[in-house]
């Protein structure tokens, strides 16, 4: 039954009567919305769109001439809205990104909230990320975790700009309504440049726990993945590869590494996955689909993303947003193509919305 087309037709006037006072009651009934509440597939209002990271630190740097970064608004960060969600600063229903600038010798201020962030340099270094008090070096083809509730502020010590890229969990926070935040003091008082941080001292170190920490932390304390490491392992893959071993990579030409807690081996945030991908030139990475949407970056390289159909060239900075569903698939140019990505599926594998019958699973969204 359909009660669009019974409202169409004359009607029983007690029909009528009881759709008025469904309104009046603050009701919808099923029959008329099933298509929104059970669609047969996710149906996201996200859609696959790039940004150019040319434009991205181009309006940056004009933001950096003319808005002073401080107490108050906090960050010189400028999130993607993407084109489906109506306005929102939202990438994705679940995810926000943003290109963060810090000017010569600025400081962005300390404060905490319980949104997950992490940053991801894609260019650049002379700034010291302080995370609960520890100071952490950022620098090219790093990630540096900001786990929810740690205090966090950031000091540019160079007299060179520096961009990177902001991920949070912030609207399935506020989907959730789990927000929380705090401000810090007004002034940065440690300014100390460390080489390494306190928890790469600890943590930092291949297969080795120390058995100081031998309880599990939800939130990984190992605050930053530098490139040094995230390159050898992508390099090994792709060597051991070439050299004839089966079950390295994770398609022909492709490897990938997953940044993990090191004392559960899970996802290094809770709610948001982080990965690093690379592509041998011309290798592509077959067409799929998830139930969990992401953001995807290009580090090095030139290549295109492929989704519902839909081609999109990228090159370095460049990044993109695929829903959850899309089909995806990517090549890479000439040369060798590495991307970053981020993603919400931490959150469905927990909640098990990612385990579905094969016949579900070949269902099409376009
Ligand atoms: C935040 O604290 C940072 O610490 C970046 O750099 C982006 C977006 C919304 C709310 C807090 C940062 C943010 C943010």
């Amino acid at each position: 039954m359909s009660g669009q087309e019974a409202a169409a037709e004359p009607q029983d006037p007690r029909l009528t009567e009881l759709y008025k006072e469904f309104d009046a009651l603050g009701l919808i009934p099923l029959w008329t919305e099933r298509e929104d509440l059970m669609p047969l597939h996710p149906k996201p209002a996200a859609i696959p769109h790039r940004w150019r990271w040319a434009e991205l630190y181009a309006t940056a740097v004009k933001a950096g001439e003319l808005v002073p970064v401080g107490r108050g608004g906090e960050r010189r960060a400028i999130s993607l809205s993407n084109p489906g969600l109506h306005g929102l600063p939202h990438a994705t229903p679940t995810l926000w990104a943003a290109i963060q600038y810090l000017g010569p010798n600025e400081v962005a201020p300390v404060h905490r909230h319980a949104q997950n962030a992490f940053r991801f340099v894609l260019e650049g270094e002379g700034v010291w990320t302080i995370v609960d008090g520890d100071p952490v070096a950022m620098r090219r083809g790093d990630l540096l975790l900001t786990p929810g509730w740690a205090w966090h502020g950031h000091h540019n010590t160079t007299d060179q700009p520096m961009a990177w890229l902001d991920g949070l969990d912030i609207p399935l926070s506020s989907a959730l309504n789990t927000e929380f935040f705090e401000f810090g003091p007004n002034t940065l008082d440690d300014r100390s440049t460390p080489e390494r941080s306190k928890a790469e001292r600890i943590w930092g170190h291949p297969g080795l726990r120390p058995l100081s920490g031998l309880a599990d932390i939800p939130k990984s304390p190992l605050a930053a993945y530098r490139w040094e490491h995230t390159d050898a392992a992508l390099t090994g893959q792709l060597e051991l590869e070439a050299e004839g071993h089966e079950g390295v990579t994770a398609h022909p030409g492709h490897a990938a590494i997953r940044f993990s807690n090191p004392t559960t081996g899970a996802d290094a945030l809770p709610t948001i996955r982080t990965e690093m991908h690379r592509l041998r030139a011309g290798a592509a990475v077959p067409a799929s689909r998830e139930v969990a949407s992401s953001v995807w970056q290009v580090f090095e390289g030139e290549g295109a993303f492929v989704v519902n159909g839909g081609r999109i060239d990228v090159t370095h900075g460049d990044l993109v947003t695929v829903p959850s569903w899309a089909e995806v698939s990517i090549e890479a140019g000439t040369g060798e193509l590495d991307l970053f990505r981020f993603s919400d599926a931490p959150v469905i594998e927990k909640l098990h919305f990612h385990t579905l019958p094969a016949s579900v699973a070949e269902r099409t969204t376009h």
